[in-house]
């Protein structure tokens, strides 16, 4: 969105200003105006036409001018002046997770660090102590700012490489010629992050389609680009391959270049077995080296005797064993989800309205929403005292009333403390429908303490779903240490769901993580953790990580319909809690 790529340039330029030591007042002003576009919900280029940007909060006369620039033009000429004004390094200093202006100035006029390198080698020589504030401990946190993100740098995660896919496919399939294109490789698996972004297309014409791809807007520079393939880089510096292939191959390159490796290797062995071979161009009998499959991946596989294989299961963790077995999952599918339960409102930190998110709930065709706000200790997040959460149910309550195909649930995120109580007495819980406990804070617990913390939050016999289970947030925070083992023993046992958390940077618990859950017999949940109406369109993400886990409809408590859910939420409360 828009408005999202000028807040980040307007944050950018408040820290560049502090760095150079530019007035207080105006590093504010650039904040404030971050802050204010980034909850800004309206259509920027229609204020920006209408010369009515500044009815924004917080945009002046001179901030109002640089956004219609950016609405006309993509970007805005005195912030590339002022990036230009400071040397490249200590932009990329900014950068790491945990410094800010203040420390890239000191670390700068004390220590004349001006790189990523330069900083890495002094923490390691333990030669930033002795600068104000700077200690042992932040040392350490420094290396591991860098680690993070230089491993954030390698690969895009999945919010970024989907849409960019989709938006290839779709170019694409518009050049003349084209007759069918898709994603391959590991976002058509659906992986957490993509190395680079693979797309493959269908044409007798290939060098038409290599002429519009290495001519589109979204081609900043070529890495290398011959008569069926090219590799480019996007203006934000992602890799994309581009492959194109006649109509007869469609289906086997497709299949190779979805990979993964393995799985291809795997598969190869088997063809050999059968006397095939199996390459980019399709199936051939070894003996005649007859073309027997090509056009169609289904095909491919059926010449092999198998099934086709959905992408997400590709990954040579025993599919083709069950393939060959007939034992594959039914995997979920999108449409299969009735629900969503961790949906946050502008009561706490969300950017929409109770009304907002559940219009947006009901154009998803979902049959209930659970609306969980941030309980009271989440200050940071407005979260609610017991009175505010009182009224919030009345409010929930009587809007669901209002609405006919949808029910809205009650419910809380609500902190689970350090020493796994929850932050809402039970008097309190009992009166929601749903409740997701997730953890805020204390993260550095080592792994027994946070497990015992975890499970003792799950033996709460109101507790519904454990929230983002290990706390990750890839490029700025690693998971906390639990031990995945008894986490999902206890699940199955409390009867307590684990969310599969969609939210792109969280996609937590992973797929890994979420394949063991279920072979333990836990229940997973899908969870958008929306905090404005278009992410609920972020399930998909939260789906693809399902299906790489191989769950199936039965394993996912938002399949139920809201009859089920509230019995199986119920069966927990009779359970743990008999009297209540
Ligand atoms: P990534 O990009 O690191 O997220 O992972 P992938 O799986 O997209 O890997 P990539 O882009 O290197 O290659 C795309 C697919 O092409 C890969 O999944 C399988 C196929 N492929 C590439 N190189 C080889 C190879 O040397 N042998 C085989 N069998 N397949 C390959
Ligand atoms: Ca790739
Ligand atoms: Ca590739
Ligand atoms: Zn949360």
């Amino acid at each position: 969105m828009k408005q999202q790529d000028i807040a980040a340039l307007f944050h950018r330029t408040a820290d560049l200003l502090e760095l150079k030591g530019d007035s207080v007042f105006r590093v504010r002003a650039y904040q404030r105006a971050a802050q204010n576009l980034e909850r800004f919900t309206g259509d920027l280029d229609a204020l920006a036409q209408q010369g009515a940007l500044r009815t924004i909060p917080g945009i002046g006369t001179e901030l109002a001018a640089k956004i219609a620039e950016y609405c006309a033009s993509g970007r805005i000429a005195a912030y590339e002046t002022l990036a230009r004004s400071v040397p490249s390094g200590l932009v990329e200093l900014l950068e790491v997770p945990g410094l800010g202006p203040k420390t890239v100035k000191l670390l700068h006029d004390r220590r004349r660090i001006d790189s990523l390198e330069a900083l890495e080698a002094a923490a390691r020589a333990g030669k930033l102590r002795g600068l104000p504030g700077v200690q042992a401990k932040k040392e350490h946190n420094i290396l591991r700012g860098i680690e993070i993100l230089r491993r954030g740098r390698e690969r895009m995660h999945l919010g970024v490489a989907l849409p960019l896919g989709q938006d290839l496919v779709r170019f694409l399939l518009k050049v003349p010629g084209v007759s069918r294109a898709s994603t391959a490789g590991s976002l058509r698996r659906m992986r957490e992050t993509v190395g680079d972004l693979d797309v493959l297309a269908a044409s007798q014409h290939p060098g038409r389609a290599m002429e519009a791809f290495t001519h589109a807007p979204f081609c900043a520079r070529i890495l290398g680009a011959g008569s069926t393939k090219a590799s480019i880089l996007t203006p934000d510096g992602l890799q994309v391959d581009l492959r194109v292939v006649t109509p007869e191959s469609y289906g086997a390159a497709l299949q190779y270049f979805t990979g993964s490796k393995e799985h291809n290797v795997h598969l190869r062995e088997l063809a050999v077995r059968r006397g095939l071979k199996v390459n980019e161009y399709g199936v051939f009998r070894t003996a005649t080296n007859r073309r027997v499959a090509g056009r169609e991946e289904a095909d491919v596989y059926r010449a092999l005797g198998l099934p086709w294989i959905p992408p997400e299961l590709r990954e040579d963790t025993g599919e083709i064993d069950a393939a060959l077995a007939g034992r594959l999952p039914k995997l979920l599918e999108a449409s299969q989800l009735r629900g969503d339960f961790h949906i946050h409102t502008n009561w706490t930190d969300g950017h929409h309205t109770l009304e907002e998110m559940a219009a947006a709930g009901v154009a998803k065709g979902y049959e209930y929403l659970a609306i969980c706000d941030h309980s009271r200790s989440l200050r940071v997040a407005n979260g609610m005292s017991v009175d505010r959460l009182r009224q919030q149910l009345r409010a929930v309550r009587a809007l669901s009333r209002r609405l006919r195909r949808l029910t809205l649930l009650t419910g809380a995120e609500v902190d689970i403390l350090a020493d796994g109580s929850l932050d809402y007495p039970d008097s309190v819980l009992r009166q929601l429908d749903v409740v997701v406990g997730s953890v805020h804070s204390h993260f550095r617990q080592d792994e027994s303490t946070m497990t015992r913390r975890l499970i003792r939050a799950m033996r709460n016999p109101y507790l519904t779903i454990v929230g983002h289970p290990t706390g990750r947030l890839m490029g700025q925070r690693d998971p906390y240490g639990v031990n995945f083992d008894a986490l999902f023993r206890a699940a199955k046992e409390t009867q307590t769901a684990l969310e599969i958390n969609a939210y792109p940077k969280r996609l937590d618990l992973g797929d890994g993580p979420a394949r063991q859950a279920k072979q333990l017999g836990a229940t997973l949940a899908i969870s958008t953790d929306s905090h404005s109406r278009d992410q609920l369109d972020q399930v998909v993400f939260g789906v693809g990580i399902a299906r790489r886990a191989w769950l199936e409809p039965a394993d996912v408590l938002n399949c139920r319909s809201r009859v089920q859910l509230l019995a199986w939420i119920a069966a927990k409360r009779q359970r743990l809690a008999p009297a209540g």
